[in-house]
């Protein structure tokens, strides 16, 4: 690797930071102390050993006074810090050696390291996968975010129903956290505005709320880096605890005000690609831009004066739109607060925010109802009528007599009650709008913001979506990377991933498909004794390891995968072998805890896999896993171990999807439609390399738009009708089977019966395919040789080429 600009400490002086780490913070002895309090002192010395980039880091970027990245968003999937932090100060081989030293076992501390899982999924993951590139990159930047105190539930099956349990992730303190109390914030909520003259006014809100920050480090892997994304937590202001009420013995009262701010940080939603709506996330979604907005004020005051340059010297990037009503809290703060006039104010404002959309979904589409916002953000609500009169009266200069594009435009949906349209004000505020894959990026130019591209064509990008090699190899598979470092000489190419290229020849040879095969067994076998603990399924680490590691949701498709299984299922029972290959099947994901029909689904996979698991005739063939809480930790036990990737989900749904990038770098091959990041795999993997079926986004769209039968399906495809028969009163059936099966046979939303033949045909193509293992090995390597484009290294170069126009800060050495 390049040597990371600092000194690196030996064994004995970790031992002694250490010791000194356990005596001052945990007031203890090794020899008395719990393993809980080894892991705090252990996390604090490997805090400390990022220290002083981030001071040289800090005191770099005040010299240069840059133009930063601001990164806003709602979620972040951080994943545990312990192991990164090891490998990214360069300390994980002497910190080893001190606590065996100690006669510690590392293992057992290191399982102590708990994964703040403040994010749902994909969209959270990336959020953390850009910060990560952006260090690395040298790039300045900081990340805002919500300190939840619940993250995302922990899941638990219950009769193989999905059942939630709360994540207290910080409950024995969180050691890889600053409090900065110094920088805390105070937010307002309702009340109510007066006129000041012109376009200004004055909010007086009804109820203040203190927003007090926290930072984690973000280090860059090979450089001095080390940047911080900085955690907002919601408190009460010390005038809303009511001392008349407590002396009056009204105790419930008095404390109320102060209970009902700090559930403003409580609990992160709990929904993926949906939107529900509901006050209290609008009251997050506020809670963090206001304070994030002030934060990043004070700090442009640090080195600058007035308003001129804010716009050079910040970038805000709209992690997609839950953070958009930053865009009317800024024109407040200019207009009403510092009282620049209105034009000067937008001018600024449409040169500072840039946006990232997530979906095509319509479900997914925010918007606010015109009601709420009045109540709880009056004066936002007056601004965003002002941005869009100024909105419509541009379009209809463009535009004269066309009240359907003004209709289609307006950042207000009328007919009912009025609603915000919270995409709308993202485009009309920011400079730059991206989508997060080609084909999506695409799609939205034609359909979602279809009349926004017409308008302001060059506003709209791609910038396809890339994940950290860092935490995906690095981090995930020590075995895989040595071997990969073994070959390219050295670990340079962790930051340079298109070297993974050089890769190409090494499929020519034997010897390192051997190696290649042995590091992947391995790994199926450290996943094989998680499943035997965590869900008393054996699998076979010779078998193919199929893998689904997503979110449940309709459109991705995971009815389809079980499907498959039961085809499999009934020809192993029946003594056909076709396209049976020693399988194990393993699923991955949470369902949002209101999101009944996934939940049908995934009762239905677990009713599959008991069935599967417990059959002799089938189980040498096939074993079915529903490994319980998927995470960034586990997905970094599955991933490394997977030999097929499932990105099955119909054609123009999947935005871009990153677990179809995770495995195919850790050496898996996908099956998969012509959906999101897919395309650009398969572009760069080969046709040859990828396993495609199914309709593409067009004909999707074409037979979604038709009259549709799926009935049909069933009644021509024996196999798919014996699958679906298993279903319903057959050995598979569960609760709410009928209700899956009716919404199948009669609607099929997501077009599963229309691909289900193509997906098992494919699906016998992979198995023809493993049967050839030195050809499958060959094909995997090369999967990661041309897979070096999904770093998110590369995304965070596009950003800044195509968008924000930042340059890195490389930080003085040591
Ligand atoms: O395709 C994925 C994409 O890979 C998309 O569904 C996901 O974002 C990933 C990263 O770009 C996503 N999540 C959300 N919208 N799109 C979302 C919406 C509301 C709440 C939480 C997450």
């Amino acid at each position: 690797m390049t040597q990371v600009s600092h000194v690196r400490a030996t064994p004995t002086e970790i031992e002694f930071e250490l010791l000194g780490n356990l005596a001052r913070a945990r007031g203890t002895t090794v020899e008395s102390a719990s393993a809980q309090d080894l892991y705090q002192a252990l996390a604090l010395t490997v805090r400390d050993h990022l220290i002083d980039r981030y001071i040289r880091t800090t005191k770099a970027h005040y010299e240069a006074n840059p133009r930063f990245v601001y990164y806003l968003s709602a979620e972040y999937m951080l994943g545990r810090q312990l192991g990164q932090n090891l490998l990214y100060s360069g300390t994980a081989d002497v910190a080893r050696s001190a606590l065996e030293a100690l006669g510690v076992d590392p293992a057992e501390v290191a399982a102590l390291d708990v994964e703040p899982g403040l994010g749902n999924g994909g969209l959270g993951r990336l959020a953390a996968c850009l910060l990560d590139a952006l260090a690395t990159s040298d790039i300045p930047a900081v990340g805002y975010g919500i300190r939840y105190d619940f993250g995302i539930f922990k899941q638990e099956f219950r009769g193989g129903a999905q059942a939630e349990r709360p994540d207290d992730w910080a409950y024995y303190g969180n050691p890889w956290e600053f409090r900065a109390p110094d920088d805390q914030q105070h937010i307002g909520f309702y009340g109510s505005t007066e006129p000041a003259g012109g376009n200004r006014a004055v909010w007086t809100p009804g109820e203040t709320v203190l927003g007090e920050p926290s930072h984690m480090l973000v280090p860059g892997y090979g450089t001095g880096t080390v940047n911080i994304i900085r955690l907002w937590r919601a408190r009460s202001a010390p005038e809303s605890f009511d001392l008349s009420q407590f002396g009056a013995g009204r105790y419930g009262e008095a404390v109320e005000a102060m209970v009902r701010s700090g559930t403003i940080s409580a609990v992160l939603y709990p929904d993926d690609s949906t939107e529900l709506g509901r006050e209290l996330r609008l009251k997050q979604q506020y809670f963090l831009v206001a304070c994030s907005l002030r934060d990043i004020i004070r700090r442009y005051r640090l080195r600058n004066d007035g308003w001129d340059a804010f716009a050079d010297k910040v970038v805000i990037q709209l992690n997609d739109t839950h953070p958009v009503i930053a865009i009317p809290e800024l024109m407040r703060i200019l207009v009403d607060e510092e009282g620049l006039a209105w034009e000067q104010a937008w001018s600024i404002t449409r040169r500072v925010f840039a946006y990232t959309c997530h979906t095509l979904l319509p479900e997914a589409l925010e918007t606010w109802p015109v009601g709420l916002l009045r109540r709880l953000l009056p004066r936002h609500l007056e601004i965003i009528y002002l941005i869009n009169h100024v909105f419509l009266q541009e379009v209809a200069a463009l535009y004269p007599g066309d009240a359907d594009r003004l209709r289609r435009l307006s950042i207000i949906e009328e007919g009912g009650e009025q609603r915000v349209r919270m995409a709308h004000l993202a485009v009309v505020g920011s400079f730059a709008v991206n989508g997060v894959a080609a084909l999506h990026s695409r799609l939205l130019t034609e359909t979602t913001l279809r009349a926004f591209a017409e308008m302001m064509p060059r506003q709209f990008h791609n910038v396809t979506n890339g994940i950290s090699p860092r935490r995906f190899l690095l981090v995930a598979n020590p075995g895989l990377t040595r071997l990969i470092s073994a070959r390219l000489g050295g670990t340079d190419w962790l930051r340079d991933l298109d070297r993974l290229a050089e890769l190409e020849a090494a499929a020519g040879d034997p010897d390192f498909r051997a190696r290649w095969r042995a590091v992947k067994r391995r790994n199926r076998q450290d996943l094989a004794a998680h499943a035997l603990s965590e869900a008393g399924v054996s699998l076979d680490p010779d078998a193919l390891c199929d893998v689904m590691i997503k979110r449940f949701h309709e459109y991705k498709r995971q009815l389809l995968r079980v499907l498959h299984v039961i085809v499999l299922y009934h020809r192993i029972k029946r003594g056909d072998l076709t396209g049976v290959v020693r399988r194990s099947v393993v699923f991955g994901g949470k369902a949002a805890p209101g999101y009944h029909a996934a939940k049908r689904v995934m009762l239905l996979a677990n009713t599959v896999a008991e069935v599967v698991n417990a059959d002799p005739d089938v189980a040498p063939y096939l074993k079915v896993a529903f490994l319980p809480d998927y995470n960034v930790t586990r997905a970094e036990l599955i991933i490394p171990a997977a030999d097929l990737s499932e990105q099955i989900s119909l054609a123009g749904k999947e935005a871009s999807g990153t677990s179809n990038m995770k495995l195919a770098l850790n050496g898996a091959l996908t099956i998969g439609t012509l959906d999101g990041a897919n395309v650009e795999i398969r572009d760069r993997v080969g046709a040859d390399n990828f396993f495609l079926f199914g309709m593409d986004a067009t004909e999707a769209a074409a037979l979604r738009a038709g009259p549709y039968n799926p009935r049909t399906y069933y009644e021509l495809d024996e196999e798919l009708r014996a699958a679906i028969d298993a279903v319903v009163g057959g050995p598979f059936a569960c609760e709410g089977a009928d209700l899956l099966v009716g919404e199948l046979l009669t609607r099929d939303e997501y077009l599963t019966l229309a691909d289900f033949r193509a997906y098992v045909d494919c699906q016998d193509r992979v198995a023809e395919a493993w049967r050839d293992q030195e050809e499958w090995t060959r094909r995997s390597i090369r999967n990661v040789a041309r897979s070096g484009f999904f770093s998110s290294d590369r995304t965070v170069q596009d950003y800044c080429r195509d968008i924000w126009r930042v340059e890195p800060v490389p930080p003085g050495r040591d």
